[in-house]
């Protein structure tokens, strides 16, 4: 894979892209991760390429030390053009759902009723408790809408390994997602941080070693294959747009869409 290889073709596609099934107004992608791998910020990535500026839509956390602000069940949308009342947003929404860590994420019960689109918008996850059928946040009739259609893992290249019951976790939300045959894909973030030749240059993405390694032991942890895992780097502490950002986000959205809507189109 060569670095910059789609770049137009891939935002002309999320521009004209619109879901090929009619019972839906916009795909669903849910992200899913420890917290500080980047799912916020990938968000308000996706936002900031499309739009051509920086936006700011989903909270981030300030230090990956901070406990996951994203305890509540909500729906990210991507302003696509005009403002005030004549509004409109891209045909694809994302929710992320905070970290997995011990005792303190979102139970993998509780994706599983999220992939199924039974949690309602504004849940507050209770790491405690499951969410049931008599809770007021829980949506007994789903729409095609509500479910999810991606599920995207976000892992952060930066990290030294991911702890057991992290993975334990992820292996458990794959199976349900597998199971419902939701497609599934992986983001590697902080690829800005993780080595000194994409430190230094974000082009050397794809000749990296280290990278390349580091997709390859995600790959083998989590059982996603290589080819649908997506380095990335994050819009972090930038003022302005950069090129290369936008070329890895842009890839990585567009076979978000792409898987998608082979899925709606089931
Ligand atoms: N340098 C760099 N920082 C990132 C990247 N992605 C996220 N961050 C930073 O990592 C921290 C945690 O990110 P956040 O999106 O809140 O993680 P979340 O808990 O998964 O939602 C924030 O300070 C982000 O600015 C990236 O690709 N590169
Ligand atoms: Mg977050």
């Amino acid at each position: 894979m060569s670095f910059n290889r789609d770049k137009e073709k891939d935002l002309q596609y999320v521009q004209d892209y619109e879901p090929g099934n009619d019972d839906l107004k916009h795909l669903r992608i849910l992200l899913y991760g420890p917290v500080g791998a980047g799912k916020s910020s990938f968000i308000n990535s996706v936002s900031s390429t499309l739009q051509g500026r920086m936006t700011i839509p989903a909270l981030t956390s300030a230090t990956t030390s901070d406990r996951s602000f994203t305890t509540r069940y909500a729906t990210h949308k991507i302003r696509k053009e005009g403002r005030g009342k004549s509004k409109s947003y891209y045909p694809f929404v994302f929710n992320d759902v905070m970290g997995l860590e011990k005792g303190d994420g979102v139970r993998p019960d509780d994706i599983k009723l999220a992939l199924k689109g039974h949690v309602k918008e504004g849940y507050k996850f209770n790491p405690a408790s499951p969410l049931s059928a008599e809770d007021p946040g829980y949506n007994p009739c789903p729409s095609p809408e509500d479910k999810v259609h991606v599920l995207v893992c976000v892992l952060s290249a930066n990290t030294a390994e991911i702890t057991d019951s992290v993975l334990k976790k992820m292996a458990e939300i794959r199976e349900l997602a597998s199971d419902l045959g939701i497609p599934q894909i992986a983001i590697v973030t902080h690829i800005d941080l993780a080595c000194p030749e994409t430190e230094k240059d974000l082009k050397n993405v794809y000749k990296s070693q280290h990278i390349k390694q580091k997709v390859h032991d995600f790959s083998t942890a989590v059982g996603i294959p290589v080819n649908c895992i997506f380095p990335v780097k994050n819009y972090s502490d930038e003022i302005d747009i950069n090129d290369d950002v936008n070329t890895l986000i842009l890839s990585a959205l567009r076979q978000m869409i792409n898987f998608g809507d082979d899925f709606i189109d089931k």
